[in-house]
């Protein structure tokens, strides 16, 4: 909604003394336990919408304030500086947006003027800079709500037509295979504005509010809604709503005057009702809700009074609730007076950018406690691209230290909800080197697009985030290798062996260890190898093996280890042989054992010093042998040598003795 100039002339003000409170809450308490904020460039513009872009960058666009939404711009994090996009040829101030499967951003309707939308559509592509008209939509939209679908389609639903005809009550399914609108012409509804839609993991559309009867829209055939049960608040305008974790939703605030009250359904029971919570300190609407890496869920700005943005009770200080406790921590405060037309989002680096609302041009990051709680893990590699339910490998120096592996779709944000952003918790196993990780159980859970990955130590502090893309088949990973063994061939070659369980492998990477703890790389193979040889080991020595498929995705999880010891080599031949005769019927021998790895020894005997037989054995380390049953008065010639698996040492010396008479 565009708001008149008079009415913001009162912000610099209120920004000044905001900025006092501010300073005097934050120098209380630590960071590592209120995070700490930080300003950013003032933008050139007052930002209304903001989406975290698959290339890590803020698109941003205005639209209030006789300020056409017919030119967004790029903020880049990593140098805070902003530049121009491509204009989209329409002001999509107002507009609904969300992420396709292939990371471009689909925008719905947009601005005319106040309650009269535009009935255009078009995709903006970040890697090219270019947007690509659509087909019109049945109407106008102006504030409607995107939800992408588990098959990478996107409903939108709700905004308003125009003053007369008021909200359009045709829900219709962006189809991208056909590339035209499907009407869910049996789902008519007229909805608020920027309803909060969530899709669910029975595939189903949620509508968490703000209308207090909640909803599930089934996208099938031409559509139907299902009720659920109504919210125990009542209307939550302005407030927002957030998919904290697999088919679980809080509602946050909203309402006029506004409550702090919140609350939390499961959609995963067999009957869904809503569940009052512990509410936050301060009411609030106008406010924006992110989720951050560990699952918590941050609430920044908002007004605590009465009235559509009451701009003389702004909150500052941002809340966090933390979704195991169901309750919530005071955070630092903010600067800025964050209420109508502000937003918010979680960005690859664990901060959060909260920006604009009308006439606030200054932005600033929140960095939260995680930031200030010792080191970071690191990723070291991720896959760029994973399909559902597949084992991917996550190399992390941190592999020992990680105990979560989360992922939360980019941000796509206006009008205090946003549209875009969702959470999964992935399983894994830790291996040596990294983390072999479990992709979302399936697209209702994380429909197709990007998401930010992050792995976060024991004390819940997140890495920087790799960008990774869940897709369809074409997105994936090799399938892991199976059934690998090693076999020793000789004292210094083992070769191993596997089963290829995957046909879109670009190679296999082996990897040995000496220790079974650090890993290197020994060979890269072709696709469709199934064995390879290693050589030129060490004698006697236990290796261990593990291989990865890996293709331009990414590298499936790395196999089951198989272990080897190579062939022991000969033992050193004894010395220092000596025969003494201690009866007419004995000889004693003695001798040196020059070996540690044999097995025994073979004694062998001669009676003319030339022809020798083998007499006996004894075993490791022994090194002395009783001749007996000899005859009497007879030289005897004996020598020994040692043996192992792999056969006999040379021979000792010869030694001479008599028996007695
Ligand atoms: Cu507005």
């Amino acid at each position: 909604m565009r708001t008149t100039p008079a009415s913001r002339a009162w912000v610099p003000l209120a920004a000044a003394i905001g900025c006092l409170l501010g300073g005097l809450a934050d120098a209380q308490t630590p960071p590592s336990q209120v995070g700490e904020w930080a300003s950013v460039q003032t933008w050139p513009i007052v930002p209304i919408h903001l989406h975290l872009l698959p290339t890590g960058k803020v698109m941003l666009w205005p639209g209030d304030g006789g300020i056409s939404g017919n030119d967004p711009r790029v903020w880049d994090p990593a140098t805070d500086t902003v530049g121009t996009l491509a204009r989209p040829g329409r002001d999509i101030f107002c507009s609904g947006h969300s992420f396709l499967a292939d990371g471009r951003l689909l925008v719905t309707g947009g601005h005319i003027q106040n309650n009269v939308g535009l009935p255009s559509a078009s995709i903006y592509d970040p890697i090219t800079n270019a947007w690509t008209p659509l087909p019109a939509m049945n109407a106008g939209r102006w504030y409607p709500t995107n939800t992408t679908l588990a098959n990478g389609d996107v409903l939108v639903v709700s905004g308003n037509i125009d003053s007369t005809q008021g909200i359009n009550p045709l829900p219709q399914i962006w189809e991208s295979a056909s590339g035209g609108w499907r009407s869910l012409t049996t789902a008519q509804l007229k909805q608020p504005g920027y309803p909060f839609m969530h899709l669910g993991p029975n595939g189903g559309v949620f509508n968490s509010g703000p209308s207090q009867t909640t909803r599930t829209l089934d996208t099938s055939g031409t559509g139907t809604w299902r009720v659920v049960g109504n919210s125990s608040f009542g209307s939550r305008t302005y407030g927002s709503s957030v998919l904290y974790d697999e088919g679980t939703v809080v509602l946050v605030g909203g309402g006029d005057p506004p409550t702090n009250s919140v609350e939390v359904i499961d959609l995963n029971a067999t009957t869904p009702a809503w569940r009052t919570v512990s509410p936050m300190v301060h009411p609030r609407r106008q406010h924006n809700a992110t989720i951050l890496p560990d699952g918590k869920v941050l609430v920044t700005g908002g007004s605590s009074g009465a009235g559509f943005n009451n701009a003389t009770t702004p909150v500052y200080a941002a809340e966090l609730w933390d979704p195991v406790t169901e309750t919530w921590t005071t955070m630092a405060s903010a600067r800025s007076i964050r209420i109508y037309h502000s937003a918010a989002l979680l960005l690859p680096d664990g901060r959060v950018l909260s920006a604009g609302g009308n006439g606030h041009p200054e932005t600033e990051v929140f960095s939260p406690p995680y930031l200030f709680k010792g080191a970071r893990p690191t990723i070291g590699a991720a896959p760029r691209r994973f399909t559902w339910r597949q084992a991917f490998y996550l190399q992390t120096a941190s592999a020992s230290a990680i105990s979560q592996v989360t992922l939360v779709r980019l941000s796509s944000v206006t009008h205090a909800f946003n549209q875009n952003q969702r959470f999964n918790r992935l399983t894994f196993a830790r291996v040596p080197g990294g983390l072999n990780v479990t992709a979302p159980g399936g697209a209702t859970l994380a429909p197709p697009g990007h998401y930010l990955l992050f792995v976060l130590n024991g004390s819940a502090v997140p890495s920087v985030a790799s960008i990774v893309r869940i897709g369809t088949a074409a997105d994936a990973v090799p399938a892991t290798p199976t059934n690998l063994t090693a076999t020793a061939v000789g004292t210094t070659r083992i070769d191993l062996a596997w089963t290829d369980a995957s046909s879109n492998e670009t190679r296999f990477e082996v990897e040995r260890s000496a220790n079974g703890a650090a890993f290197q790389g020994v060979a890269h193979l072709a696709a469709g190898a199934t064995r390879h040889t290693d050589t030129g080991l060490a004698v006697a020595t236990r290796y261990t093996y593990r291989l990865r498929a890996v293709n331009d995705n990414g590298s499936s999880a790395t196999s089951s280890t198989a272990q080897v010891t190579t062939g022991a080599g000969l033992p050193a031949a004894p010395s220092n042989l000596t025969a003494t005769a201690v009866s007419s019927s004995r000889i004693d021998l003695a001798w040196t054992d020059n070996a540690s790895n044999e097995t025994g020894f073979r004694i062998e005997r001669s009676r003319d010093g030339d022809d020798f037989d083998e007499v006996g054995t004894v075993g490791a380390n022994v090194t002395a042998y009783a001749a007996t049953d000899l005859a009497h008065n007879r030289n005897y010639w004996f020598r020994v040598r040692a043996y192992n698996a792999t056969g006999s040492s040379a021979r000792s010396n010869v030694a001479r003795a008599k028996t007695r008479r």
